[in-house]
């Protein structure tokens, strides 16, 4: 059904001079473009308004010295034509900005597209008409656009950002900005030049300039890390790839964390030794490839800061080795963000540039700038004279091209300003609450940014378009998300920045660079793929978080938050569940445990500590292996007893490596993990019992094994959490070991599976009911089920230890935990929860592939040395100085 035929409650218009059409698009670079194409292809009228005087956006502005793509060219093309792309073919590794723009003016040419674009056009205002369901623009040069539809394919850096410097207008010589270059060039042989900024733009220019100025002066307040663009022909191994099968490598690149065919990597930093990660660096700097740089060094490079430094010193290596002077290299050397936190950049010759005579660099961290002149710039420690200052301070990204260019006003009157007046709020960065019919291409919410910008494009405007289809095919005028919808995914957006370090720099992906912008990080940082997978969802989950309205009362709305677990949960469970793995009760006790071994081979052991020692001692019936984790500080320390999770069937003394190391070199304890019996061969109360006879083994052994005398801790995962809890009723009446406090993660506490938990959680998190009910069987009979050693919720619960209890929001063991909980704070224990949101049973063991879990652990940490009459917090600067004094530890020499 055409979309004019669909009734509106007003079918008038409601200006009649506007143009009317369906869909009116700012914009006419990249996204414009497709969209216009893609629009038509549909059924829509449309039209696409530009302030420029031709297609390309960015393209068509940013005309600078050495302005060039910095993503492979051959991946920033558009993808939905293959006869699109062979029908054009880039000259080199990265394009020129005129090769570009003429890249963008043969699309146009191709699909015919100029003849819906009004170029030299401003919207000067766009406001929402509730009775004709249309959105009316007043623009600067001709007719209002009458629309049923507005799509902001503004892209994320157009606005350029005011100077903020006194004095411009003083300033008698010439001033450029690189965002809005003089089109037919400017000249700058003979003169005296500025460079304010050391961004992307300037790291372009600046060496170019500095061939032409006769001096130039580079003001710099932030270095930034650059890496050598060895531009050239497009690399031999990517042309070949893409040419032995274009599809696959689209593909790729559509579900890759960027947006460029590149794997993900998975090995650590500290899985490899220095010289590894050296040959690693090399070639990714001989690659001159920003994205490879980014994501192919080691796993943990944009996640962990210590894994991120590595990069950074090995950068600064370069520099040093590239610049003459040392004080000069000292000042372009980044010292204030992660690699990456800040959008790096790729150059040619940029730091060899001053080793040039007739290039100055002014550090303004030491010499601010007080004053533009009418002759030029002067900062606190000198005067510079000048002909020309060109402006590389970049822009209002992200929201200025859609919220400062024009006043947008939805329902009910709502500014699109106040609404976002502390910080864009989307549904997933293409549209906004109160705002219906309104769609953002690349909005902030999306990846945008921080992906290669074709591929997001792409994806959004194939969204949105089969969206109005779908609307108009169902007879609905009108899209809007909801506010819990949109409340999800701002959360959702929060738990993905806090896995990176995008927290740790003020940049222009937080705000940062415009004074008295609202801060956050703007750009979805959960990569590219998994962001397509979330769109898809929200299709196929019937719109979910969106109301539909139609004529006559029509309504539809399937209200929800379409991620709700963490972001690196819903991966891990997502890549589970297309492994088609049997039920693990399907498997037997043997093969399930053969099955979590090979599981486990696969994981990362776990970062280096001080020493693992592997021995026995007696339990309740018979010797049981342990292995002993010792910090690597100097001893005596307070020691843990742990109990390793797998339903009291599965998993031995090394199952939960790397929880029980993260911990040793969170808590600065020893952590002594016990192999206590498991079922079916011995059943309840096998493993209570062990339990009890280990702890007590181990407290009355604490100095040989280098510990501090009892008090002992105790802690355990899952059915290791239930032993624990146990251990300490069992010490309490039977008169000892003396244990200082217990943490409990995600523990069985109870027998009973009616609790809402069981239901919610029952398949889906790895855990399922139906797992829980065979472990049950094999460890103990209905009969003994509510004995207080295996349900230790049934027993007594006064006069326990201090415990710290975790409980995940995903876990059908969620509500016997709080149960358990809420049960020792009645009687008096003291009890800390952890009542963990968006977090699966296997969450905080996942230790290195679970990112999210970090700050639980250090919670969980904090507990047990306050447990321990310990300081909460352990310095990280110590734990690294003295993993380095004892480099001899026995397992971590082979594991690293
Ligand atoms: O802008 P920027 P850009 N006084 O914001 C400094 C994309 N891009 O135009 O860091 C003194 O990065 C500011 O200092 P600080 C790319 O995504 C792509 O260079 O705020 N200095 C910074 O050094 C890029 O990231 C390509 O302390 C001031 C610089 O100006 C984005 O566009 C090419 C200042 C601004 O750097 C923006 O890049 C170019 C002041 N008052 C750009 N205000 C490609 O290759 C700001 N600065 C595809």
């Amino acid at each position: 059904m055409p979309e004019a035929m669909v009734a509106t409650r007003d079918a008038k218009p409601a200006d009649a001079t506007a143009q009317q059409v369906d869909v009116a698009v700012v914009g006419a670079g990249f996204a414009g473009l497709y969209l216009l194409h893609r629009l038509r292809k549909a059924g829509f009228s449309a039209v696409a308004l530009d302030e420029a005087g031709d297609v390309g956006g960015t393209w068509y502005w940013n005309r600078y010295p050495g302005a060039r793509c910095d993503i492979l060219t051959v991946d920033y093309s558009y993808t939905f034509d293959p006869e699109l792309e062979t029908a054009w073919t880039w000259s080199e590794k990265y394009a020129t900005q005129p090769e570009i723009l003429r890249y963008l003016g043969f699309v146009a040419d191709r699909y015919d597209l100029r003849r819906d674009i009004r170029f030299h056009t401003r919207v000067k205002e766009a406001r929402w008409d509730e009775a004709s369901e249309r959105w009316l623009l007043t623009t600067d040069n001709g007719a209002p656009v009458s629309c049923r539809h507005y799509i902001m394919a503004t892209g994320c850096l157009s606005t350029p950002k005011p100077p903020e410097i006194d004095g411009v207008k003083d300033f008698k010589g010439e001033v450029y900005f690189t965002g809005r270059w003089p089109h037919d060039g400017v000249d700058l042989k003979g003169k005296r030049v500025a460079v304010i900024g050391t961004g992307s733009s300037a790291i372009q220019s600046i060496p170019l300039i500095a061939e032409q100025a006769t001096h130039l002066t580079v003001f710099q307040r932030t270095p930034n890390f650059a890496l050598p663009a060895h531009n050239g022909p497009v690399p031999a191994d990517r042309a070949s790839l893409l040419q032995a099968d274009r599809a696959a490598y689209r593909e790729q690149a559509r579900w890759s964390l960027a947006g460029v065919p590149l794997p993900q990597q998975t090995v650590v930093s500290w899985q490899l030794s220095e010289a590894e990660r050296r040959a690693r660096f090399e070639d990714a700097w001989s690659k001159g490839d920003l994205v490879h740089m980014l994501t192919q060094l080691w796993a943990d490079q944009g996640v962990d800061v210590d894994g991120n430094r590595l990069v950074c010193d090995l950068f600064r290596e370069k520099i040093a080795a590239t610049v003459k002077d040392p004080d000069i290299a000292a000042a372009l050397m980044p010292d204030d963000h992660p690699f990456g936190a800040k959008r790096p950049c790729l150059d040619t010759n940029y730091y060899a540039t001053y080793n040039r005579p007739n290039v100055t660099l002014v550090n303004l961290r030491q010499e601010p700038i007080k004053a533009i002149t009418s002759g030029g710039i002067t900062t606190a420690r000198r005067s510079v004279d000048l002909d020309v200052i060109v402006f590389a301070t970049g822009f209002d990204a992200m929201t200025g091209a859609i919220r400062a260019i024009h006043p947008i006003t939805g329902r009910g009157g709502r500014s699109l300003s106040d609404v976002w007046a502390q910080g864009p709020q989307s549904y997933l960065g293409l549209t906004v609450e109160g705002f219906p019919n309104l769609f953002m291409i690349t909005g902030p919410g999306s990846p945008s940014v921080l992906s290669n910008m074709a591929v997001s494009i792409e994806q959004h405007v194939d969204w949105v378009v089969d969206r109005l289809a779908g609307l108009r095919a169902a007879g609905f005028t009108t899209m809007e998300p909801t506010e819990t919808a949109q409340a999800g995914w701002g959360r959702h957006m929060a738990d993905c920045a806090g896995l990176t370090l995008h927290r740790l720099a003020n940049t222009w992906y937080t705000g940062a660079n415009v004074p008295g912008k609202a801060q956050g990080v703007m750009p979805y940082t959960g990569g590219v793929g998994p962001y397509r997978s979330i769109c898809d969802e929200v299709v196929t989950r019937g719109l979910l978080g969106f109301r539909l309205k139609g004529p006559n009362g029509a309504e539809q709305c399937n209200d929800g938050e379409v991620v709700r677990l963490q972001p690196d949960v819903r991966l891990v469970l997502n890549l589970l569940a297309s492994l088609n793995l049997p039920p693990i009760e399907s498997m037997g006790a043997a093969g399930a445990r053969a099955f979590v071994g090979e599981f486990n081979k696969g994981r990362p052991a776990g970062r280096p500590i001080g020493e693992i020692v592997d021995g026995t001692l007696p339990g309740a019936d018979g010797p049981l292996s342990y292995r002993l984790y010792r910090p690597a500080t100097p001893g005596p320390h307070p020691i843990v007893v742990y109990f390793h999770g797998g339903g009291w069937v599965l998993g031995d003394e090394q199952s939960d490596e790397p929880f029980c190391r993260d911990m040793v070199r969170r808590t600065g304890m020893i952590f002594v993990s016990v192999n206590y019996r498991h079922a079916p061969e011995h059943r309840f109360p096998a493993a209570a019992e062990d339990g009890h006879a280990a702890t007590r083994w181990i407290a009355d052994h604490a100095a040989e094994l280098g510990g501090t005398p009892s008090p002992v801790l105790v802690a355990g995962w899952s059915a290791g959490g239930n032993i624990a809890a146990v251990t300490c009723q069992l010490a309490r009446d039977r008169g000892g070991p003396a244990i200082a406090g217990q943490l409990l993660v995600c523990p069985v506490t109870d027998c009973n599976f009616d609790r809402p938990s069981y239901t919610e959680n029952a398949t889906g998190y790895f855990l399922t009911r139906s797992l829980m009910d065979w472990f049950w069987d094999l460890y103990c009979s209905p009969a003994d089920r509510t004995d207080p050693r295996v349900s230790p919720l049934r027993g007594k619960v006064s006069g326990l230890p201090p415990a710290f209890i975790v409980t995940c929001e995903f876990d059908p063991l969620r509500d016997e935990g709080i149960a358990y909980a809420e049960a020792l704070a009645a009687a008096g224990v003291p009890v800390e929860q952890l009542k963990a949101r968006g977090q699966f049973h296997s969450s905080y063991t996942m230790v290195d592939v679970v990112i999210t879990g970090v700050p639980g652990r250090v919670q969980m940490a904090q507990a047990l040395r306050r447990f321990a009459g310990l300081p909460p917090d352990i310095a990280r600067s110590d734990e690294r100085g003295q993993v380095q004094a004892n480099p001899g530890h026995r397992i971590e020499a082979a594991a690293s």
